[in-house]
């Protein structure tokens, strides 16, 4: 029987089957895996949208955003433009979808806050990883900015990341918590060039031992083509810049709101905010992951064709997942 093969000297039986088996992969390996992502907001909302006036869509979030300062005029309050920020030459970044959210006018700072469905509790010994896109530009006024921050509204403790109201082209990540008793920070003057898209990630420990939390902040440029490491790494030298607070109490237990705060003339974006229990849920794309388990599987179970080396299989699952 003559059977038909594809360039790449399988089957093309063999390869809709594998592709049809992907494609059917159980829904609870997606579901586990997504499971670990507990907030997502991309900001799919129409371009223009004054998001104060509007109910949250992102995962997780709960209600209608509210101005922080709701007497300030609406040119001042945080809108969404089009399109989104992306992750641009990032190798092995997660996809981006909506629109990104945006100050027209700066002349004050505007912010928005939301309330999350199902607070991110964070107990002793757990961390909790975070990764947002930003655009920051000092160039018309240093004091433009784009940060953000989680919030315990039960105790007021705060998380934040992003670009401060202090300094130039900086960069931090900060705390402020009961267990801190004041606003502590770490991060940089000329952590960015104007205009930058960074994705920042974001991890921090709440450990049960006494003085060893840790809230860490890596930055790295959307422009390089840098292959984004499997787990997180504060040493990792593609980073532009690793900032980190450790071997101290924070005790920050949980997130129930979240802030966005903007100042710029649609120069400085903030998009594509993930929390999550694990840094695979908000660096890594996940479904591509079980893809290239599902892959490798398939290369060791089409062992039995001939004449193929390492490299010809390497191919081979490349151009299968091509096909997807
Ligand atoms: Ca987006
Ligand atoms: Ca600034
Ligand atoms: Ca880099
Ligand atoms: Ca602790």
């Amino acid at each position: 029987m003559h059977i038909r093969r594809t360039t790449i000297g399988y089957p093309i039986s063999y390869l809709l089957t594998l592709v049809l088996a992907i494609i059917s992969l159980p829904v609870g390996w997606v579901n586990v895996a997504s499971a670990a992502l507990l907030v997502y907001e991309p900001f799919d909302y129409d371009a223009g949208t004054v998001l104060h006036e509007s109910a949250a869509t992102g995962l997780n979030l709960a209600g209608d955003y509210a101005a922080v300062n709701p007497g300030l005029p609406s040119q001042f309050q945080l809108v969404t433009e089009s399109p989104g920020l992306n992750y641009g030459n990032l190798n092995g970044a997660l996809s981006e979808a909506g629109n990104q959210l945006s100050q027209t006018l700066g002349t004050t700072a505007g912010g928005i806050t939301v309330s999350l469905d199902e607070d991110v509790v964070v107990r002793p010994d757990d961390a909790i990883f975070f990764s947002a896109l930003f655009v920051f530009d000092d160039s018309l006024n240093g004091n433009h900015l784009a940060n953000i921050t989680f919030t315990d509204d039960e105790t007021g403790d705060e998380l934040s990341f992003g670009e401060p109201s202090v300094g130039i082209r900086n960069v931090r990540v900060s705390a402020d918590t009961a267990a801190t008793g004041q606003l502590i920070a770490d991060g940089a003057d000329g952590s960015f060039t104007n205009g930058q898209t960074l994705f920042l990630v974001g991890r921090y420990v709440n450990s049960a031992a006494i003085s060893s939390d840790s809230l860490e902040l890596l930055g790295y440029n959307t422009a390089d083509a840098d292959v984004l490491p499997a787990t997180f790494d504060p040493a990792d030298p593609n980073a532009e810049f690793a900032y980190s607070l450790a071997d101290l109490d924070i005790d920050f237990a949980k997130i129930s709101s979240i802030t966005f705060t903007i100042r710029g003339t649609a120069s400085n974006f903030i998009d594509e905010l993930r929390i999550g229990s694990t840094y695979a849920s908000v660096v890594v794309p996940e479904p591509a992951s079980a893809l290239l388990l599902v892959a490798g599987l398939w290369l060791t179970a089409a062992r039995p064709w001939r004449g193929r080396t390492r490299n010809g299989a390497l191919q081979n699952a490349t151009a299968t997942l091509m096909l997807l």
